[in-house]
């Protein structure tokens, strides 16, 4: 298992880097975690709202907690461990970041080029027509919002049983494959199709790096495991590449 400085070095010379990152990347800015202690997920509320079945039945509930989170986010700043990564992006065009979070914080910090496997929190979808669009007042003035063709629109992002955007997952596969170093910045690498593109980046032959505060399924695997906050560890990773 290698140490920060050598995989410092993996990407000081590679010229294709990928970075998929979790909600752990935003925790220091405030916003809460899935699963980890704190998380939302150890509330029944969260995991009982974020669903297609209640959103049906009930649409202004769900839109309630969701413009609750819409708050907290927008009230949150983004962090070293983010502005590391655009700066990364700057110096590396073969860099490429795909983000399970739907928070913004990425966009807000000035990353570019970023793949949302999970969608975002600031649009919304029209249940019946297919417009989407985005839309970052705060809070909504009216629960549930409506389309402009009179439909009720829901939150742009993917829960549990729905398909991720069209073509997303593709790409993201893509950049793992052709990563040189693979970063894993922030997750519990157990949701799916996600968590799937670490060992898919890895039997393509990319170093893989994970920056985690917990041990996840890959730490034991994965080519270098640095355990503590990525707003301290990726600035210390990054700094010189
Ligand atoms: C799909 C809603 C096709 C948005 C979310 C294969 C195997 C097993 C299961 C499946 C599989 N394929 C599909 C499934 C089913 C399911 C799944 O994965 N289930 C698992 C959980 C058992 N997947 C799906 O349904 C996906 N869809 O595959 O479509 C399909 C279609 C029909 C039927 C079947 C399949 C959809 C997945 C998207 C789910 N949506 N949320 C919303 O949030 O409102 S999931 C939720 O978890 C978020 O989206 C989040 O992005 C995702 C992952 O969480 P993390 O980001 O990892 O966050 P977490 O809190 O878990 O971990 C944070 C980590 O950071 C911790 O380890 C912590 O220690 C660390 N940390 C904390 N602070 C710091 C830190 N690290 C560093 N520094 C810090 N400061
Ligand atoms: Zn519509």
């Amino acid at each position: 298992m290698a140490e920060l400085e050598e995989a410092r070095a993996w990407l000081a010379a590679a010229e294709s880097v990928a970075a998929l990152t979790g909600a752990g990347i935003s925790a220091e800015s405030g916003v809460p975690t899935y699963r980890g202690a704190g998380g939302l997920w150890r509330t029944y509320k969260a995991q009982s709202l974020e669903t297609a079945e209640v959103f049906a039945r009930d649409p202004r509930l769900v839109w309630e907690w969701y413009n609750e989170r819409r708050q907290a986010m927008a009230a949150a700043e983004p962090n070293a461990a983010h502005r590391a990564l655009v700066e990364l992006e700057r110096r590396k065009p073969g860099f490429n970041l795909i983000t399970q979070n739907i928070d913004g914080l990425h966009d807000r910090a000035g990353s570019a080029r970023i793949l949302k496997l999970h969608g975002d929190i600031w649009r919304l979808r029209c249940t019946a027509c297919g417009a989407a669009w985005a839309d970052r007042r705060v809070p909504l003035p009216k629960l549930p919002p409506h389309c402009a063709c009179g439909h009720i629109a829901r939150p742009g992002v993917v829960w549990f049983g729905e398909s991720l955007p069209e073509g997303v997952m593709q790409e993201a596969g893509y950049r793992a494959v052709s990563a040189e170093v693979f970063l894993v910045i922030g997750t519990s690498a157990v949701v799916h199709p996600a968590a799937g593109l670490v060992p898919l980046a890895a039997r393509a032959g990319a170093k893989v790096i994970e920056i985690n505060l917990e041990p996840t399924p890959f730490s034991d695997t994965v080519h270098c495991s640095l355990r503590g906050l990525a707003g301290e560890l990726l600035p210390k990773l990054l700094s010189g590449v």
